[in-house]
């Protein structure tokens, strides 16, 4: 008896220092990790005041918070650049690092596809809400399906996904605001005390960019369902981006790629007419993507949470949508390459920007850091937690970038300082290209191309002598063979497959 209440007393000492624990641990922070589905930095005035735009929520949460001009994803060896992003982000692996799935690899005759989730016993124990639920954290998610990461996106413990890529607030990006929403008010009722990750994505911009008639109508744009006709032009559209091109100069190595010829409302046109009501297409539904953050914002701070949450707002990629005579999302120019990245939460400066040098895939690490768990092992990311307390400016020197869904070796990039080279090593080595761009001088990667007159009567842009591709100019033979040497230095420590025509 005696035995048994000592028992007894040590379990209560043990399930009430479990509580003062838990209490403890209430007071970790709440993450909203907000994501839309391609959208280029460019699109925000943030980025580019030139833009029309409105984001009033997004530029307040900017302002509010830390900005970084220098946010990446690492590439893609698929048309569907989507997939290894969010997989980047979910694993914080690296591209090449990405593990191929067992269901594939037992697939005859066919060779394991560097993609989908690793194969062995608990495969995605690593995973952001695999660790997050196991640190006590309330975890959900709603997003747009597929194209994604399956195996991490089914351990959110509330998981509300659907593709929502309509003109009405049901089939749009207020369905994705509804769900966070009703979890919150759930979790109210609840007094849930657990800390939250919400992984708030959102189907939109992405294509058919079907905007809600009142913000199509602010954008001077329609849904535009016509192959044979354009669509009618207004001078309420956006205006072209200023690094426009009727066609990219040579072939982007991607044969039949959909998001260069078939994406609806735009197909194999670039011309003025179309690209304009594209845009005005992708701002109402970026609008939109505005609106419902500031709802859900609204919320949070009505139940005394805003305060205690750190607020990301990113995309899984960039977006071209007639920059450089391009239309998707397969390119390494920066329009494409960087995403937007805002992050809001306590501690962070408001009003602070950085270059960050930050990938995707770090944000499983700072997440992590944040919420004070531990990066899980197989984590290849860098936490910039000290980029957003202001202790650093940035996580890494040099920044490198793949696309490679079409013909191979394809396209790399690397960055360092102000300088980035380009190549492509594409159709099977009928195109085989260097660009050297030196981004403080030509932030717009303007090409020779970009100087014509018949492109600048529609731009409105006037790129001086020097803002073009410098490879080809001896005055920066150096820096070209410096550049050189780093992506073939970054494509080895990477683990990249591939070389291209002219390395070791
Ligand atoms: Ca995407």
């Amino acid at each position: 008896m005696i035995r048994s209440m000592k028992v007894f007393a040590a379990l209560l000492v043990v399930s009430l220092a479990a509580v003062a624990i838990a209490r403890a641990a209430d007071k970790r922070p709440n993450i909203l990790f907000i994501i839309a589905d391609d959208q280029s930095p460019f699109d925000f005035k943030t980025y580019n005041p030139a833009s029309s735009l409105e984001t009033p929520v997004l530029d307040k949460l900017a302002a509010g918070g830390m900005v970084f001009d220098g946010a990446y994803h690492m590439g893609s060896f698929s048309g569907a650049v989507c997939s290894p992003s969010r997989r980047m982000i979910m694993s914080g692996r690296t591209l090449w690092h990405l593990k191929p799935t067992g269901k594939k690899r037992r697939k005859k005759g066919r060779k394991a596809k560097q993609v989908e989730e690793p194969s062995g016993p608990n495969p995605h124990r690593y995973t952001l809400p695999a660790i997050f639920n196991k640190a006590g954290y309330a975890t959900m998610r709603t997003c747009k399906t597929g194209n994604s990461y399956e195996g991490a996106n089914a351990l959110f413990t509330v998981r509300r996904d659907a593709m929502k890529r309509g003109g009405t607030d049901s089939s749009g990006s207020a369905w994705h605001a509804d769900q966070v929403l009703d979890y919150l008010a759930g979790r109210e009722k609840k007094k849930n005390p657990a800390p939250f990750l919400i992984y708030f994505g959102f189907s939109h911009p992405h294509d058919v960019r079907d905007g809600k008639p009142a913000l199509l109508k602010k954008y001077g744009a329609v849904n535009h369902r016509s192959r044979q006709e354009l669509p009618p032009a207004n001078s309420k559209a956006p205006k072209l981006p200023i690094n426009w091109l009727p066609a990219h100069p040579f072939h982007h190595g991607h044969p039949r790629l959909r998001d260069e010829v078939s994406v609806p409302g735009v197909w194999e046109r670039r011309d003025e007419i179309t690209i304009r009501n594209e845009i005005g297409r992708q701002f109402a539904c970026s609008e939109n993507i505005d609106i419902q953050v500031g709802r859900v914002l609204k919320k949070l701070e009505a139940m005394g949470e805003l305060d205690n949450t750190y607020i990301f707002y990113t995309s899984d990629h960039g977006m071209a949508i007639g920059r450089h005579g391009l239309q998707g999302k397969q390119n390494l120019y920066e329009h494409t390459w960087r995403v937007p990245l805002f992050v809001k939460g306590p501690g962070i400066k408001a009003g602070s920007r950085v270059t960050g040098n930050a990938y995707l895939l770090d944000v499983l690490a700072t997440l992590s850091d944040l919420a004070g768990i531990k990066a899980p092992a197989d984590n290849e990311g860098t936490s910039f937690k000290p980029v957003l307390m202001g202790k650093k400016d940035k996580t890494r020197e040099v920044l490198y970038g793949a696309y490679c869904g079409g013909t191979k070796p394809g396209m790399r990039s690397v960055k360092k300082g102000d300088w980035k080279l380009i190549k492509y090593d594409v159709m099977d080595g009928k195109v085989r290209e260097t660009q050297l761009f030196n981004l403080k001088d030509n932030p717009h990667e303007f090409l020779s191309q970009h100087q014509d007159s018949k492109v600048t009567a529609q731009t409105g842009a006037s790129p001086g002598a020097k803002q073009v591709n410098l490879a080809a100019d001896p005055a920066h033979s150096a820096k070209l063979k410096e550049m050189e040497a780093l992506l073939q230095s970054e494509m080895k420590r990477l683990d990249d497959p591939h070389r291209l025509w002219d390395q070791n």
